[in-house]
């Protein structure tokens, strides 16, 4: 009876295929101190829109910490050391983006991930990110974090090829997704995010993307 009328604000997990795995909620108590993470080192590392090596501009903005983040332009897309629109390094990883993505690889089975790389991503109504698969990384022994803030949004999880059938998973404000071992080379995408208000971010999403890419 309690369920149906309490939505509950703990976390839950379930697994969606073989390696991947949703933590309903798990990034919620930290969701404070990732916005004020956020907030600081973006005003270092701004937030702008990455040309794909076929020159359209893709529709997320991102921006990256960590020793390593990823890029992409006319010659490719890769990892590197410095941002370069200020040719700095990037901002350095918080220690709760580390610990976050740490202890739910950990809640999923992945011991001892030690992310190098955290991809921000920006979406605002209307911005959708296509079938992709992630494998710029030297390594896909480890898994990938992801901690969804801000509107709600489609998350497309496919297949190893391209034409599998796709897994539409919702995927809300502090969710956590780990995707590693045989679901790590998936093809995954993001639907065109609806319009909404949301309390704390207003009308975007943003999102996290912690990986070992070294
Ligand atoms: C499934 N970002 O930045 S993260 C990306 O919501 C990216 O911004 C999405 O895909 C976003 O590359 C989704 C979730 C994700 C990341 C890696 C995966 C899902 C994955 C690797 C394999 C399978
Ligand atoms: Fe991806």
């Amino acid at each position: 009876m309690r369920d149906l009328f309490e939505l509950p604000a703990k976390p839950s997990s379930e697994r969606i295929a073989d390696g991947a795995f949703i933590l309903r909620r798990f990034a919620l108590a930290h969701v404070d101190e990732l916005l004020l993470q956020i907030e600081s080192m973006t005003t270092a590392a701004r937030f702008r829109h990455w040309v794909t090596p076929g020159g359209l501009r893709m529709s997320v903005a991102m921006t990256n910490c960590g020793d390593l983040g990823w890029v992409s332009d006319r010659r490719g897309y890769r990892y590197e050391r410095c941002d370069p629109l200020s040719g700095k390094p990037w901002p350095s990883m918080p220690g709760a983006f580390f610990s976050l993505a740490q202890s739910a690889a950990q809640t999923a089975g992945f011991t001892k991930f030690a992310p190098d790389a955290c991809l921000i991503n920006c979406y605002v109504p209307g911005t959708r990110l296509s079938l992709h698969q992630d494998k710029d990384e030297r390594d896909f022994g480890a898994p990938i974090v992801s901690v969804s803030l801000g509107l709600p949004a489609t998350f497309l999880f496919g297949g190893k090829s391209r034409n599998d059938k796709q897994l539409r998973v919702p995927l809300e404000h502090g969710d956590v997704v780990v995707w590693g071992g045989p679901a790590r080379l998936n093809h995954h995408g993001v639907l065109p995010l609806k319009d909404g208000e949301h309390p704390w971010l207003g009308r975007q999403r943003q999102n996290l993307t912690l990986r070992r890419a070294s």
